[in-house]
């Protein structure tokens, strides 16, 4: 299939140049027109704020069902059986969506704050004592593995899958090129601890996996569908917000001036994370699958196509964003779609503020200054902006 209504790109934006600093490539994608041809993947592309976030608001002609990734389901099959929010359409998605929103609620979240507030600033006061250290295993990967597994009710034993379990799931939305088939290699037994994980006999009673089961006994879903639930949990929850974490870390630590007006203050925080989403989006990228032509600037799309939506390059819009390209944290960044937009709009967003929020007081509140000692490493995935190493310094307050 190919487009000649469109400009035809040859950029790839799963290669490894591309993965590695997107920022350089997002102008030319967003100055190409507001739908491109990416060649390179046979799929159209939108990286400008207004075509992300109407394709995002009209799940009726960008659907989610037949994946988010490149791979379209209606023809090929899945890597793993479809989530039934994320891959699902309404009225299939509404209905699971309903289901989990009761669970992750604001009332849980109001009940859960005062302990992750205690395990957030205690954190921080043995990263200050230590000085030096990687803040990728020792801060942006170890706070969300205090706090979600046990969220969620998980067994104590193979919790470190997680994390390669993530990569996996996050890795599967791109092509099966050489970022999927080195990052994944080695990783496989992360499945199958994942679904043993989902298990009912496996979860604390208490949790928010055990509360999807009840769910079932109570027939508002069947107990696979519970199963299916707890895996989005697993699946979304928490590479998500490590990265978030690291980037937003990270971005201290290159901007001390914004380090310096968050540390004056600290009720800055939450704003803080929130643009530290928008100016490196963890989730750079979900596909949808057009389900009728579509007319749009420059042409029309047709029915089955992938389009990939470029989230991190709708939030570095000039035409969206006075001085995208600048972090700031006292940015009203309202409306940026790092959490997505419309039906699917992340349902953990509130877990992943709470996390973020607890972390940037702490750190406000604690250290006077965050310094990078060594180069940052990423750690390349087709769909998160990932790290793998954040040497840092604290200088205590
Ligand atoms: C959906 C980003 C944290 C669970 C989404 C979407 C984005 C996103 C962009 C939209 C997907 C789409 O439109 O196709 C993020 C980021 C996070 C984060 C950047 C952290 C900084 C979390 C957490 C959880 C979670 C902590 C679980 C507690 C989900 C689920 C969906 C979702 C289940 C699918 C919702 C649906 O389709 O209705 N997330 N997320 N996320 N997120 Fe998050
Ligand atoms: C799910 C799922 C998996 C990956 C990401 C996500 C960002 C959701 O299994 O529902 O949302």
């Amino acid at each position: 299939m190919t487009s000649n209504q469109f400009p035809v790109l040859d950029i790839d934006p799963f290669d490894e140049a591309f993965l590695c600093d997107p920022y350089t490539h997002h102008a030319a994608l967003r100055d190409a027109a507001p739908v491109v041809w990416l060649d390179a993947i046979g799929a159209y592309g939108m990286a400008r704020f207004e075509e992300v976030q109407s394709a995002l608001r009209d799940h009726g002609t960008y659907c989610s069902g037949r994946g988010v990734g490149l791979a379209d389901f209606s023809k090929e099959e899945p890597f793993r059986p479809p989530s039934l929010l994320l891959e699902a359409d309404p009225p299939l998605h509404d209905r699971t969506r309903g289901l989990m929103n009761k669970i992750v609620s604001l009332k849980a979240l109001k009940q859960l704050r005062p302990q992750w507030q205690v395990k957030a600033e205690r954190l921080i006061e043995s990263l200050v004592e230590k000085g030096s250290f990687d803040a990728v295993p020792e801060l942006s990967e170890a706070f969300p593995m205090i706090i979600f597994p046990d969220t969620i009710g998980l067994a104590d034993e193979g919790r470190e899958h997680l994390i390669d379990y993530a990569t996996i799931v996050f890795n599967a939305f791109g092509p099966r090129n050489r970022v999927f088939e080195e990052g994944n290699a080695g990783k496989e037994a992360a499945i199958e601890w994942v679904a043993w994980a989902c298990e009912r006999e496996n979860l604390k009673p208490g949790g928010w996996g055990m509360a999807l089961y009840e769910a079932a006994d109570r027939g508002e879903c069947t107990s696979d569908e519970a199963a299916r639930m707890v895996r989005s949990f697993l699946s979304a929850g928490v590479d998500t917000t490590v990265n978030g974490i690291g980037h937003m870390v990270l971005a201290l630590a290159k901007h001390p001036a914004q380090f310096a007006k968050l540390r004056e203050n600290p009720k800055l925080a939450p704003r803080a994370f929130e643009e530290s989403l928008r100016w490196d989006s963890t989730v750079q990228t979900f596909f949808r699958t057009t389900t009728g032509d579509v007319e749009v600037e420059g042409g029309t799309i047709p029915e089955g196509s992938k389009v990939l939506l470029f989230l991190a390059s709708a939030n570095r819009d000039p035409r969206k964003w006075d001085d995208a390209d600048d972090f700031q944290v006292d940015r009203n960044v309202s409306g940026h779609v790092g959490f997505g937009f419309g039906i699917h709009q992340c349902l953990g967003q509130m877990v992943a503020r709470l996390e973020g929020e607890l972390i940037g007081t702490a750190l406000a509140n604690q250290v006077a200054s965050i310094r990078l000692t060594g180069e940052p490493v990423r750690r390349l995935n087709n769909t998160l902006h990932a790290l793998g190493s954040l040497p840092i310094e604290l200088e205590a307050a």
